[in-house]
């Protein structure tokens, strides 16, 4: 069975990060190894959520896997607590990736044009040289910016995105992936740019105009689990927009209209079945 490590937060409450990965990519029948950055109460868009911080315990975890030997298919990091832990991370590609070993990014720390509160501009920079090392990175257009020294624009056009796309490159990354990616009315999807063959590439389905959080954790956690699976990266990507968009979708549903995280509960059944 293949194996995907995924170091980022547990947020007890709100569906992100830990909690959204572990059930997606293990229905998806990949084995699912988690390393938590830290422990929080709820995600960051909860009022008073507490934290507890995990960089203490990476190494500690981290040397006993190297004890018993393992090796993981893609290594998927998320939401990172400190710099200290990009730090950490960084060293964890090189002790646990071997050759085969898929390095996947999702640089979590802004979205709407504003870093999350837990974070600065110095650590946008140091997530733009984690982003260095790996194969894919999935950033949203206000990360790329923060980590481009770019502009945020909530309008743009089809240069704006390719310029984001050549300086993101620029980071070191063999795949560079935006997500969000708004270039006409009514569609929302992936915008991406392989920098080995310079071949951009992109998805585009319907835009729901409402916006729910955990919802970029959704798209990596498919991405991930397909890829892991061994999808193309064009067909992963197509998998995990559609299926964002239509857990976005039965959300929006549920009469109970839960603000602070999607449904993925309700269509990972769906979402196997379409693995087939
Ligand atoms: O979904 C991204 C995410 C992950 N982890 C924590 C968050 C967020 C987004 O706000 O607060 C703790």
């Amino acid at each position: 069975m293949k194996k995907v490590l995924t170091i980022q937060d547990i947020s007890c409450f709100g569906k992100c990060s830990i909690t959204v990965a572990l059930p997606i990519i293990s229905a998806m029948g990949v084995e699912t190894v988690i390393l938590p950055t830290a422990v929080l109460s709820t995600h960051t868009m909860f009022k008073d959520f507490t934290v507890k911080d995990l960089t203490d315990q990476l190494v500690p975890i981290t040397d006993h896997w190297k004890k018993e030997g393992l090796k993981f298919d893609v290594i998927y990091t998320g939401y990172l607590g400190s710099a200290e832990e990009i730090e950490i991370a960084k060293k964890i590609f090189v002790e646990f990736g071997g050759d085969d070993t898929m390095i996947f990014i999702d640089p979590v720390m802004a979205d709407n044009g504003k870093l999350y509160a837990a974070f600065d501009e110095n650590y946008a920079k140091l997530n733009a040289g984690l982003c260095g090392t790996a194969d894919i990175i999935v950033p949203n257009i206000t990360e790329a910016c923060f980590m481009t020294d770019t502009e945020y624009k909530e309008v743009y056009d089809e240069d704006y995105v390719k310029d984001l796309l050549q300086k993101l490159a620029g980071l070191g990354s063999k795949v560079v992936v935006l997500t969000g990616v708004s270039l006409s009315e009514g569609k929302t999807g992936v915008y991406g740019l392989d920098t080995r063959t310079g071949e951009y590439f992109t998805y585009q389905n319907d835009r729901v105009n409402v916006s729910y959080h955990g919802t970029g954790d959704v798209f990596s956690s498919v991405s991930v689990g397909a890829i892991a699976r061994g999808l193309s990266m064009k067909e992963a990507f197509r998998l995990a927009a559609d299926y964002t968009a239509r857990t976005i979708q039965v959300t929006e549903e549920n009469p109970e209209n839960p603000w602070y995280g999607v449904d993925f509960e309700a269509t990972i059944p769906e979402l196997v079945e379409a693995l087939g």
